[in-house]
């Protein structure tokens, strides 16, 4: 039996993946911060369904010698770095707590795990943000990073302190870049969850308005599920290396509202209305990903943009109180 560590375990991409390596046979193990603990009705709803079959550790993944004496009593055969401060802002602000979170954890495991536990293999979430404001579109693994957040300098940050282990101390390390993906268990801070639970609010006549941002901006949304998959089809493969996870396709913020109004019957003109606050310029040049690299080695995505609003919106009127 394998045994794996998640960080971020309680989240859409974590829960996931622990369902799916229980699937697998093996022992799951999450790193959560000691505050969900205390409010665990809310913080664990992802994960549920399975809290029987893991192990949930308080571990602060901004406290190295806590990562150390947990990984030296766990020693596990793969470690996925999924946690993270993950709500992108353009504006530098948090940047000591973002760069701490999201930078110092990822430098705490994987200096833990050379020492400890060389034969690990890591996964780390990469995101399309380390593009930032790219310079050609398709992205590729060769193209050139340009963050414009803190968000993405901490991602691109990690991406080369992990490149540097696996090139100079031979440890298996391999970062998905990924690309919006989206799925029922998305936070509603996100724009697509905002806008299906509050489509849904207004269908029943709990809301009456929308309020967004850019609605210009576009995305590369993929399904969350398959790019978990992808997460531990990564780590099986006999070299470790870098992938971009994402579904080449780009819809705006605006095809997305209007799918999800047509498909609750609603005209999302009378619901619409901009707030400058959630506004973020667009991309000169968008983020969109070739995932040439990740099919090669077995990936495919399972569910259209269609089907996956479909999904998030049926879920969330079966959820509704
Ligand atoms: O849903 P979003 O907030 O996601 P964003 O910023 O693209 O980041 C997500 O995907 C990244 C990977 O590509 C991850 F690295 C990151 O952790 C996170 O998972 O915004 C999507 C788009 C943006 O262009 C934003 O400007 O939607 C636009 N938008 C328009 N109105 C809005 C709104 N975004 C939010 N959150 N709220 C709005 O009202």
């Amino acid at each position: 039996m394998k045994t794996a560590i998640i960080t971020g375990i309680t989240g859409q991409d974590g829960s996931y993946l622990a369902e799916f390596l229980l699937s697998k046979n093996y022992k799951v193990y999450g790193f959560v911060r000691r505050e969900s603990f205390e409010n665990a009705s809310e913080s664990f709803k992802n994960i549920e369904k399975v809290l029987d079959k893991i192990e949930l550790l308080p571990v602060s993944i901004t406290d190295p010698l806590h990562i150390y004496k947990e990984i030296s009593k766990i020693m596990p055969d793969e470690f996925y770095h999924l946690a993270a401060q993950s709500f992108v802002s353009y504006h530098m602000s948090d940047e000591i707590n973002i760069m701490n979170i999201n930078f110092n954890s990822t430098l705490y495991i994987a200096n833990t795990l050379k020492e400890l536990a060389p034969q690990c293999r890591i996964f780390f979430a990469g995101s399309s943000e380390m593009f930032g404001s790219p310079e050609e579109s398709p992205q590729n693994e060769t193209s050139k990073f340009n963050p414009k957040s803190i968000y993405g300098i901490a991602k691109v940050s990690s991406y080369y302190l992990l490149k540097n282990y696996r090139d100079k101390d031979n440890i298996y390390v391999s970062t998905g870049i990924m690309y919006n993906h989206e799925s029922s268990r998305r936070g509603n801070q996100f724009v697509t969850k905002k806008i299906i639970s509050t489509a849904v609010k207004i269908k029943y006549g709990k809301a009456s308005k929308l309020e967004l941002g850019n609605l210009e901006a576009l995305r590369d949304w993929g399904y969350a599920p398959d790019y978990v998959y992808a997460m531990w089809l990564i780590l099986q493969q006999d070299k470790a290396d870098d992938y971009i996870l994402a579904t080449g396709k780009l819809h705006s913020v605006k095809d997305f509202v209007r799918t999800v109004f047509e498909y609750l019957e609603l005209d999302y003109k009378k619901h619409v209305e901009i707030n400058p606050n959630f506004y973020r310029a667009s991309e000169k040049i968008p983020l969109s990903g070739n995932y040439k690299k990740l099919e090669s080695i077995g990936w495919k995505h399972t569910k259209t943009f269609d089907e996956v609003i479909k999904e998030m919106i049926d879920i969330e009127i079966k959820n509704r109180n």
